[in-house]
């Protein structure tokens, strides 16, 4: 959330420290102990953009034991004290989320609407994932949902397909809110569609019905309160055409760390 000063304010400041984020916090996990690592020559010299091409599949992020489970806080959504009031969410709550549908569609063979149960009959993962928010919190929670890979997979995402559009029921700044991920990040084993934490169906501040756990990234990247799931080539034309709700307000789109 921006509140007060500006996000990107703070983002500026780290924004050096965002950029090599990739390099720092995970090439440690794959160079040789030794130190004299020629993968930690290797990438001298290579941008964001070519490292990232070069690493192709990243490693896992840490996960934590469930006794490392910590109190998580609630930032943005429904359930946040800065939330606008929403009737139509308090009665999809009262209603069990029966009358919610997730919308994938897009550069996809099949678009198709599932309901909750169907996304909580498909195969799942769960995973305990510290939370880091650029504000300057971070905790560790128990996600379980279905890879969005596997999602994509069985709705058949087609070649040309570059960034994945989460859409929100939520608003900011009075548009509904929305958020971005490359098809990179989507195809990680750690990226699910949440819809479960700690246990329980995902509570009302924490994202209900259906989240974005992207581990790769800071927490505003982790959409909440998904109903629709966009499949496209380009982000322009979509918001401010940034990539999200955040970013058209100056975040920076990849919130790697
Ligand atoms: N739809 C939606 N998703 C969102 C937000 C939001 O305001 N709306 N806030 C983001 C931010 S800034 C953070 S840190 C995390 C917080 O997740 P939590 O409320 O479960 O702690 O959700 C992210 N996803
Ligand atoms: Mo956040």
């Amino acid at each position: 959330m921006i509140r007060g000063v500006s996000r990107r304010t703070i983002l500026l400041g780290a924004s050096g420290l965002l950029t090599s984020g990739i390099i720092v916090a995970n090439w440690p996990r794959i160079a040789n102990p030794d130190g004299g690592s020629p993968l930690l020559r290797f990438g001298d010299g290579l941008g964001r953009r070519a490292l990232r091409l070069a690493l192709g599949n990243r490693p896992l992020v840490p996960e934590y034991r469930l006794d490392q489970v910590t109190a998580f806080p609630v930032d943005g959504g429904f359930g946040s004290p800065w939330a606008d009031d929403d009737r139509s969410f308090e009665t999809m709550i009262a209603n069990r989320f029966r009358d919610w549908q997730l919308t994938v569609e897009g550069l996809v063979a099949k678009p198709t609407r599932f309901t909750l149960d169907e996304i909580r009959a498909m195969p799942s993962r769960t995973q305990v994932t510290m939370h880091c928010c650029d504000m300057g919190w971070s905790a560790i929670g128990q996600w379980t949902g279905v890879p969005l890979r596997w999602l994509l997979e069985f709705v058949g995402i087609q070649p040309k397909a570059r960034y994945i559009v989460f859409h929100c029921l939520d608003r900011f700044r009075g548009q509904l809110h929305y958020g971005s991920i490359d098809v990179l990040d989507a195809l990680h084993p750690q990226t699910i569609l949440a819809h479960s934490m700690n246990g329980q169906p995902l509570p009302r501040g924490h994202g209900a019905p259906l989240r974005l756990r992207v581990e790769l990234q800071l927490g505003y990247k982790n959409s909440k309160h998904i109903d629709r799931i966009s499949v496209v080539e380009s982000l322009a034309g979509i918001g401010l055409g940034q990539g999200g709700s955040f970013e058209d307000a100056g975040s920076l789109w990849y919130g790697g760390w």
